[in-house]
């Protein structure tokens, strides 16, 4: 290739490098590291995969903030991947009907779920709260049971899972969270969870 067609096509490259290179003042393979840590960081987000150390028996679905749905008891400490954060030992319990009816006594009550609140962010380390909800539409009932840090994309999580005496299993994918990963590839943050969005660090 002549050595002036060649720079003219070198110019525009280092052009490009030069403005990948300090936007933000960020070197080009930090950019590069960092937008492969986004799509990761995102491509995990989208799963739930954990198991309940507990006891109880009982199984459930719930369809983010549309439905509740479930029969038995659950009391587990939960171990493993939700969404994007790591379990440890998290208490949860979920009560279902015809359990709720029975607490009812007489009185007709509508098909309640009670659980553990979802809690805040900044409330993560508290203890979990109980809570009540329809087990149709909970939001109408409860109107704080959205995933903590999920935002509106977290409204649309299905999960299932299931309660043995002594061990269960619960799987659950993010509708939400799968629509920021595949838009993350169109330079879209839809969750904000992207570090490539947010300023460097000093
Ligand atoms: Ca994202």
């Amino acid at each position: 290739m002549p050595r002036r067609a060649r720079l003219a096509l070198l110019l525009p490259l280092a052009a490009l490098l030069g403005a990948c290179a300090n936007p933000h003042r960020r070197t080009t393979g930090e950019l590069v590291v960092g937008y492969l840590a986004d799509r990761g960081g995102d491509l995990v987000d989208l799963v739930a995969l954990d198991v309940g150390a507990g006891g109880w028996l009982g199984a459930r679905v719930h369809a983010g903030e549309i439905a509740h749905v479930g029969l038995g008891y659950e009391e587990a400490d939960r171990y493993g991947w939700h969404f994007g954060e790591w379990l440890s030992g998290r208490a949860e319990r979920h009560l279902y009907p015809p359990a709720c009816f029975f607490e009812g006594g007489d009185a007709p009550v509508p098909p309640l779920h009670a659980g553990t609140r979802k809690v805040p962010p900044s409330q993560l380390q508290d203890p979990p709260l109980p809570h009540e909800c329809w087990m149709l539409f909970p939001f109408l009932c409860d109107g704080d049971i959205k995933r903590p840090g999920g935002g509106l994309l977290g409204g649309l999580d299905v999960e299932a899972a299931v309660q043995l005496p002594g061990i269960g299993l619960r799987v659950g994918v993010s509708p939400g969270e799968a629509l920021d990963f595949v838009a993350g590839f169109f330079g879209l943050d839809l969750a904000g969870d992207d570090t490539l969005s947010r300023p460097p660090s000093p």
